[in-house]
């Protein structure tokens, strides 16, 4: 069995642990298997995969040990951690912590706020108009997320000078952002010179191709039994 074992679902945010696995295995550092789950199916919510994390999300990295880590963040902070030499993110600590600020405003401010209000407001309010509302709410966030990111790209190359996770994160928003209807490729030019720029990066194409996602997919209807929380809670 591989040392890794990840939990991931198509186009997610778990495509930024799958690369960085990817990048770990294409420099013979690590092994792992990948592990597919099928979000608008419900996969997250079976036995089977809460026995892994009970928190019903992706990703989840299974160690040799046994043990399981999960949020985005721990896992690439563990990746980096313990293979420095890959190139992850920078050796520098000031540029490294850089990267976290990107990584960390990512996963918080325009993931778990603004994005979680376009796609599931039916996760904060039953009643359609309030729904709306609050979808309204988080495509507006967004705008103006958008235009900060932007403004802190560089016109050439990559977010810290040389390619790490952080332009690959930003490549996974970028899709979302897309398939979302924002049109970044038109209103936020470097941001979109960047997502290509991934794109040829080997390991891209090779995680993004294994997870069967690229940038000009369509987004598929939203099927809401799937995306309620059964007891009702919000997450
Ligand atoms: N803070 C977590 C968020 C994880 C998360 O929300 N994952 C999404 C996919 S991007 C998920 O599993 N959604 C399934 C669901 O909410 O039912 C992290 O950064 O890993």
């Amino acid at each position: 069995m591989s040392p890794y074992q990840l939990y991931y679902a198509p186009g997610a945010c778990s495509v930024t642990a799958h690369a960085a696995l990817e990048w770990l295995q294409q420099q013979k550092l690590a092994r792992y298997t990948a592990h597919k789950l099928l979000l608008p199916q419900g996969d997250q919510r079976k036995a089977e995969y809460l026995a892994i994390n009970p928190r019903g999300k992706v990703p989840a990295l299974m160690l040799a040990d046994g043990a399981v880590l999960t949020e985005t963040l721990a896992i690439l902070r563990y990746l980096h951690a313990t293979h420095p030499q890959a190139g992850l993110l920078p050796g520098e600590v000031a540029q490294e912590a850089r990267g976290w600020e990107w990584l960390s405003w990512l996963s918080s401010a325009v993931q778990s706020h603004a994005f979680m209000l376009v796609f599931y407001p039916m996760r904060f309010l039953a009643d359609e108009a309030g729904q709306a509302a609050l979808e309204a709410h988080g495509r507006a966030l967004l705008q103006h997320h958008w235009a900060d990111l932007e403004s802190r790209l560089p016109e050439q190359g990559f977010a810290l000078g040389a390619f790490s996770l952080v332009d690959i994160h930003l490549t996974v928003f970028y899709r979302w952002a897309k398939r979302y209807g924002f049109m970044p490729q038109r209103h936020h030019p470097r941001w979109a010179a960047l997502a290509a720029r991934v794109l040829e990066q080997p390991v891209m194409a090779v995680t993004l191709a294994a997870e069967g996602v690229n940038l000009t997919d369509a987004l598929p209807p939203r099927p809401a039994h799937l995306w309620q929380i059964p007891d009702g809670s919000m997450a």
